[in-house]
């Protein structure tokens, strides 16, 4: 019995931290790029997902349909699977050490890194009419949405790296100014998700801001809808289903259909020899509204209770605050500020 080893201490989970703007209604490409993967990271790791209702408002909202955006993205988080019990899911703007941890940590971020973030060119050049403050310090918000929560991995897309970036480095510099106090995270690169493109310019990524709806297929369209905008995707006169070069159009109904039926892109050149790109869109829309459907149907369900969607926000909020308070003010007690008893 004496020499009978201790056994050891269970390892705790890796934290992982995944957001969303309630820019617009989700799109295929935030469900297949993203969403789609987060319940099984939810399993995986010890996950907090956001509303990222502040990121949003970069860009002016209308004030009823922002209302209803954030609603829905929350009852989308649940219509995903994501368990309110398992996981931290919450509204960014119930946090207020977001805002709180954002401004301490712009004082510790150079304005010449954030000049080199591509993401604020594209934006600001989409919205030349409101380059806003808040579209510059953009990434600040983000690394204080990472680091208030010790998070150790970071889903990334492409589009995300140099963000993951400025916060790693942001972290390290507070971190060597005063002592260990955030965790520098790790970029997660887990199965990756389609980057899906837009269905009216395949050069550009599938967003749920576009202003053509054409150009997206919404979560919550209807069939129909799904049907009539893939069928009015851009391709090529070529008429030939495989992945190619200069083949854009149909490279992203590829991307699209192998993610949401599992099949190689050999697979389905050879399933499609021969027949035309009606026939392969129709294919396409048919997966995808399969796809979709489940979803579809728990959103609907969750939606229309209020009460239930107010409670996981209250809930979720006050568990990310505790652990985002404790951040914050550790943060501040090294930059000596005095803190309230
Ligand atoms: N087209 C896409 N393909 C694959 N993944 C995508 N994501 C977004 N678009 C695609 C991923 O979805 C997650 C949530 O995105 P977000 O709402 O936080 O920001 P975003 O990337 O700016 O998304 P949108 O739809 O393009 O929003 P707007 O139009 O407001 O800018 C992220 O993991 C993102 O990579």
């Amino acid at each position: 019995m004496a020499n009978e080893p201790i056994p050891a201490a269970p390892e705790r989970k890796k934290r992982i931290l995944s957001c969303i703007q309630p820019s617009g209604i989700p799109t295929l490409g935030n469900y297949l790029g993203a969403l789609k993967n987060w319940k099984k990271l939810a399993d995986e790791f010890d996950g907090a997902f956001a509303v990222a209702d502040l990121h949003a408002i970069t860009v002016r909202q209308d004030p009823a349909t922002f209302r209803k955006q954030i609603n829905q993205v929350l009852a989308l988080l649940l219509a995903i699977g994501l368990d309110p019990e398992q996981s931290i899911v919450f509204i960014q703007s119930h946090v207020p050490a977001h805002a709180q941890l954002a401004w301490v940590l712009n004082c510790y971020t150079q304005f010449g890194e954030m000049s080199r973030m591509t993401q604020f060119k594209d934006k600001s050049a989409a919205h030349a009419d409101n380059v806003n403050v808040g579209l510059f310090a953009y990434p600040v918000l983000m690394a204080a949405d990472i680091l208030l929560y010790q998070a150790d991995l970071v889903p990334v897309g492409a589009d995300q790296k140099q963000h993951l970036e400025i916060a790693r480095d942001i972290a390290n510099r507070f971190n060597t100014v005063y002592s260990p106090t955030f965790t520098v995270p790790e970029p997660y690169i887990g199965k990756q998700g389609a980057r899906v493109m837009s269905l009216q310019n395949p050069a550009k990524k599938m967003s749920k801001s576009d202003p053509n709806p054409k150009s997206y297929v919404s979560v919550f369209d209807e069939p129909a809808v799904i049907a009539k905008k893939i069928k009015s995707a851009v391709t090529d006169c070529e008429g030939a289903v495989y992945y190619g070069d200069g083949k854009d159009g149909i490279n992203n109904l590829m991307g699209i259909y192998s993610c949401c039926t599992g099949l190689s892109y050999d697979q389905i050149a050879h399933d499609f020899a021969g027949k035309g790109y009606g026939e392969f869109k129709a294919a396409v829309a048919d997966a995808v509204v399969e796809e979709l459907r489940p979803v579809k149907e728990r959103f609907d369900r969750i939606i229309n209770d209020k009460s239930y969607l107010e409670d996981v926000a209250a809930r979720g909020a006050a568990r990310a605050s505790r652990i985002a308070n404790r951040t914050l003010q550790k943060a501040m007690k090294k930059i000596g500020f005095v803190l309230p008893k």
